[in-house]
């Protein structure tokens, strides 16, 4: 019964998608006598909290109820109150807890209020799905610093475009719309100055059955070589675009970009280029907690190699092109010895139609 009840929980968590960042996705039931009597879910950041929305949609008297809710009750006054005290006010009985908050400012401190005032609590049902989907937040909230999710699409031999530099399209349609959904999911989208001057893209997000939510987007462009009229510059967008780049770029250039009201982030030079490290902390900073890279070659090589990328998704077409020369996803100067190679841990293998979609962690 407890599992079932998580499950509606995890459902309606799933809701906020896209809306919550860098908040948390939570969802909250409340039972009485076998029956839902109340549902809500953290549905935009500052927002009240799901337990809150739960309590406040009930449609009986909550006492003696019990709460289930995907993430531990806070228990400080961040943009609202806590909600262990309003669980408490509310004489709930019994909460059953999905994951412990991560938050060091919560961290136990929620269970200890419910726990001290007679609350029975019970934590830990459908850990392994709630910490799956909350991979965003429990990065950026115990670091500070963004998520970041590097996608790539190639061909089944290991091509991102022809040697002549056609990729539309390597992956089939239901990948792309996979793309879409994940850029709605996020805070932000980063491609490097290679993929703007190549293939101009738009970087918006594109989906046929809700509005979507537009990423921030980011651009590593180290001696700012931007043209003016690129496409990012030229989009109806609630998001904004940051150039990120060094003292290698003209600053007549960079008055030029400020004019177009873009922000411009300037890094240290790590081996020439963008200091990636630094940058993903100076992103914390402006509550950005995570990163869709999407390419080209290069980026994607300096993402890995700095160590800031934490998850890989790569989708494989069954096409083949062949062309010694056609590009491939990680480019860059490459790792040596095998022996250093990144390696990808808790693999999952599924299907986007033909597509092949291939996840897994960095180790
Ligand atoms: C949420 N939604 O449903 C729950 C959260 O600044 P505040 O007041 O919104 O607090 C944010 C923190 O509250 C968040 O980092 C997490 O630790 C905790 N729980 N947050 O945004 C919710 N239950
Ligand atoms: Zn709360």
């Amino acid at each position: 019964m407890d599992e079932k009840y998580m499950e509606r929980a995890i459902e309606l968590a799933q809701k906020g998608v896209g809306y919550t960042n860098p908040n948390p996705l939570v969802g909250a039931v409340i039972v009485k006598d076998n029956r839902i009597i109340g549902e809500g879910y953290h549905m935009s950041y500052g927002g009240p909290h799901a337990e809150v929305n739960a309590l406040n949609n009930a449609i009986e008297p909550v006492e003696d109820a019990t709460l289930y809710v995907t993430l531990e009750p806070c228990s400080h006054y961040g943009k609202t109150p806590p909600c262990a005290k309003a669980i408490v006010e509310h004489k709930i009985k019994r909460v059953v807890i999905g994951m412990i908050d991560p938050n060091p400012l919560v961290a136990g401190n929620g269970i200890k209020i419910l726990e001290d005032n007679g609350i029975e609590v019970i934590t830990g049902v459908l850990e392994n799905e709630i910490k799956s989907f909350s991979e965003i937040f429990i990065k950026y909230i115990t670091t500070k610093k963004p998520f970041c999710i590097l996608k790539t699409a190639m061909t089944l031999d290991g091509k991102i475009s022809t040697a002549s530099g056609d990729y539309k399209w390597i992956s089939n349609e239901a990948s792309r719309k996979y793309v879409h959904r994940l850029r709605h999911r996020v805070s932000a989208i980063m491609v490097g100055i290679g993929t703007i001057l190549n293939d101009d893209p738009r970087l918006t997000t594109r989906l046929d059955d809700i509005e979507g939510k537009d990423p921030v987007r980011i651009i590593i462009d180290t001696s700012c070589r931007i043209p003016l009229d690129s496409k990012v510059f030229n989009i109806n967008s609630n998001a904004k675009t940051i150039i990120v780049t060094t003292k290698k770029a003209p600053s007549e250039k960079i008055s030029q970009l400020m004019e177009k009201n873009v922000e411009i982030i300037m890094t240290p030079l790590k081996e020439d280029k963008v200091d990636m490290e630094c940058l993903m902390e100076r992103l914390g900073q402006e509550k950005i907690d995570s990163v869709l890279i999407e390419g080209g070659s290069t980026l994607n090589y300096s993402a890995l190699k700095s160590g800031i990328v934490d998850k890989v998704i790569s989708v494989i077409a069954p096409k083949i092109i062949g062309g010694a020369n056609a590009k491939t996803p990680v480019g860059g100067e490459g790792i040596q010895l095998l022996n250093d190679a990144i390696q990808l841990k808790n693999i999952k293998v599924s299907h986007l139609e033909e597509d092949i979609m291939i996840e897994g962690y960095v180790k």
